[in-house]
């Protein structure tokens, strides 16, 4: 089997096979661009953008910098949607989902995995050290461990009784934005102008076992193309997946539109198709200008932005009033 490297060494050889690169862009785009550094991710997330910011300050590129920002809300016990202390699912077990994708087009993904307490380097290696996109279940585990992450209880005394305090009901119905929806999905464009983005969740709290959302999903929770832009999503993933939502952001962008007006699409293709009364997308978006968007279906978005050395909190437009 061509793995990955095999292809790459094959040299000039290589470009006689362009359908057997397991969709992994060998070329990285040069363009020059102004519009970095520049860090934006969904809700408030001060400090998960200063570590985005620590690693472009530097002149890093833009994949370390998303990296090492959602890390921390990953290894953060007090944000119940990611990560260490994410809320479990209704078995109580904490499955995580993530993805990345990096300035050349490759993209790495793990779901439903447990016990490893930063899935977006899992994601990472995924990308970098195999010939996969993505890793499911107990095979991303099982790969994770090979690579020396290590395996932990990422549930924590205060999510394991939220859960138990849900169990007595066991009532499921997400709802906007008060379940703290703290997925991070961040975007990032380094002094290069090369774009990349993350995206790492727990999911919803009290998930039936075996879920899997938008967030580790090339295309619906994260997608980046280094010519265009990127995007990202958060809120209810059923939502997003149905409509592509992340790639219909950047090809909207493609065609034209502002990262702005290409968000109010992607919402209004929920909104014109879905219910979506009662619960929340929010959609974030790049463009390789560094201009920027940020839209959601209900009021109460919020998302932060780093640029021109300025690190705040913004509030969404949204589809609801
Ligand atoms: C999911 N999109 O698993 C994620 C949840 C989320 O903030 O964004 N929460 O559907």
């Amino acid at each position: 089997m061509l793995n990955r490297r095999r292809f790459l060494s094959l040299g000039p050889l290589a470009g006689l096979l362009p359908s057997l690169t397991f969709g992994a862009s060998t070329s990285s785009i040069t363009t020059q661009s102004a519009s970095g550094p520049l860090v934006i991710a969904t809700w408030k997330q001060i400090k998960a953008n200063e570590a985005a910011i620590a690693v472009l300050s530097k002149g890093g590129r833009a994949l370390d910098a998303v990296e090492a920002g959602v890390r921390i809300p990953e290894a953060d016990p007090n944000d119940t949607s990611v990560g260490y202390g994410g809320l479990p699912d209704r078995d109580g077990r904490v499955t995580l989902d993530a993805c990345i994708m990096d300035e050349k087009g490759n993209a790495g993904s793990v779901t439903y995995l447990e016990h490893i307490m930063h899935p977006i380097s899992v994601a990472r290696a995924v990308m970098e050290k195999t010939p996969h996109v993505m890793l499911s279940g107990e095979g991303a585990l099982a790969f994770a461990l090979s690579q020396g992450f290590k395996k932990e209880n990422l549930l924590t005394k205060k999510s394991e009784q939220s859960w138990r305090e849900w169990l007595k009901t066991a009532q499921y119905k997400p709802v906007i934005n008060i379940e703290r929806h703290d997925t991070i999905g961040m975007l990032a464009i380094d002094s290069k102008g090369d774009i990349s983005g993350a995206c790492t969740t727990s999911g919803l709290a009290y998930k039936m076992n075996g879920r899997v959302g938008d967030s580790p999903i090339i295309g619906a929770g994260l997608f980046v193309d280094n010519e265009i832009g990127g995007a990202c999503a958060t809120g209810l993933g059923e939502l997003v997946m149905r409509t592509c939502g992340s790639f219909l952001v950047v090809e909207l962008m493609r065609q034209g539109r502002t990262p702005q007006q290409a968000c109010e699409e992607a919402a209004r293709r929920i909104t014109s198709k879905q219910e979506y009364k009662d619960v929340q997308v929010g959609f974030l978006a790049v463009n390789k200008q560094g201009q920027h968007g940020a839209y959601s279906i209900q009021p109460g978005f919020n998302y932060t932005l780093y640029q021109a050395q300025d690190n705040r909190v913004l509030e969404a437009a949204s589809f609801l009033k």
